[in-house]
């Protein structure tokens, strides 16, 4: 794993310290985390009702408290951007407009799970948030901490739903209170996600196959462009959009259910710009099926080249890339050893995900590195720098509790 990043064990240490800052009193007696994620492959396809492939990540959210007597709560954060812990205050007499989103936007989060918690209504509490997942950095931070804070609450007053149910409240937490209109992918491989595997989601039935993911000789390299994107603007619900109105055209409840013979058939009745949204989609299903089985068969090269023509599609047909993307890409791809490297979340900036040799791992890095320095410099203060080689392993877990002992 990044030797950069803080380990969970020393992230809960920070919280820790920091809950007993703030409140002045004892240890918090709860203590939980939940994954970022990369996707491998199946980009803008969940909300389509199709396939996707990510992995959790040892980059973690934690969240360290404990209940109170009232109805007060009160979160305190740490993370990057800002020199000073942030708090925020509400209560929750009746579930009014103290969940209303508001001011400041990182809360938004913990109202949204608080609103769409199945088991309401919920105690009081403190708590401090602590996280190695780099925000607007493309591997689902917003995900991680609102599954963090939905297995918060579980702690403090069980729910008995299941865990794909979970997910989904966290999904509608992202819809209602961070106004991101986001498939599921992000908070189920953060709920689900399991170690030394990736996750083939179904996004329409809800079922996950774990594909294994721990050969030695093999290293999956995160870079991340410092490119800070920000889903809540108009590109990414427009693209949702316009694969609806692609699906409606083509009279099937979602692309999901089209072929690119159906496509074709509908030409003259879409617009140029539609008609490759939804070319895009067809195909990236359609590849995230095959890469996932080349995944198994151990066919890094089938699959590398199926990760580049991923990225070519987003790039030219769905244009979420960005040029600091396309240059680490082009760049990773120039080194022998290389299988493969895309862009990886939502785009418009972020993280590429490049799959390789572990013996190519140092010139790799050591090629790509020139291309950013003036974005790592710039970035100080983020938790990962630019490359980040999870070299050992390399994939994450599941939400979950911590114990504090
Ligand atoms: C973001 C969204 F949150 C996901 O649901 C998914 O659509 C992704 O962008 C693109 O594949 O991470």
């Amino acid at each position: 794993m990044a030797s950069s990043c803080p380990s969970v064990a020393e992230l809960v240490a920070a919280a820790r310290g920091l809950y007993v800052q703030v409140f002045g009193e004892e240890a918090p007696r709860v203590a939980v985390c939940a994954p970022g994620r990369v996707n491998l492959i199946g980009e803008h396809t969940d909300y389509n009702q199709g396939f996707v492939l990510p992995m959790a990540l040892p980059l973690v959210t934690v969240v360290v408290g404990s209940q109170t007597s009232g109805q007060d709560v009160t979160v305190v954060t740490a993370t990057e951007d800002a020199d000073e812990p942030r708090r925020v205050d509400f209560s929750l007499p009746s579930y009014g407009s103290a969940l209303s989103p508001g001011l400041p936007n990182w809360a938004n989060y913990v109202k949204g799970v608080i609103q769409h918690y199945r088991a309401p209504p919920v105690p009081g509490f403190r708590a401090v948030i602590a996280s190695s997942v780099p925000l607007g950095g493309g591997l689902s931070s917003s995900a991680s901490l609102e599954v963090a804070f939905y297995t918060f609450l579980q702690q403090l007053q069980p729910d008995d739903g299941d865990k794909v149910s979970k997910a989904v409240a966290c999904q509608k937490a992202e819809h209602t209170h961070a106004g991101v209109p986001c498939g599921i992918m992000d908070q189920f491989v953060s709920v689900l996600g399991r170690e030394g595997h990736a996750l083939l989601i179904d996004c329409r039935s809800l079922e996950a196959t774990p594909v294994p993911l721990a050969d030695p000789g093999l290293v999956i390299l995160i870079t991340n462009s410092n490119v800070k994107h920000s889903l809540t603007g108009s590109e990414y619900p427009m693209r949702r959009r316009q694969c609806e109105e692609a699906a409606s055209i083509l009279g099937k409840d979602s692309l999901r259910d089209a072929t690119m013979k159906d496509l074709e058939e509908a030409r003259d009745r879409l617009d140029d710009v539609t008609c490759r949204r939804a070319r895009h989609v067809i195909e990236e299903i359609e590849r995230t099926v095959r890469a996932a089985e080349a995944l198994k068969r151990g066919a890094y090269k089938e699959f590398g080249k199926l990760m580049v023509e991923s990225h070519n599609s987003l790039r030219d047909l769905y244009e979420v890339s960005c040029r600091e993307l396309d240059e680490l890409v082009c760049a990773a791809m120039e080194v022998e050893g290389v299988f493969g490297s895309r862009m990886t979340g939502g785009g418009f900036g972020g993280c590429t995900v490049t799959l390789l040799q572990a013996h190519a791992i140092d010139r790799t890095i050591l090629h790509i590195q020139p291309l950013s320095p003036q974005h790592s410099r710039a970035e100080q203060k983020d938790p990962c720098p630019p490359n980040n080689n999870f070299r050992e392993g390399f994939t994450g877990f599941a939400s979950k509790m911590l114990n504090l002992n």
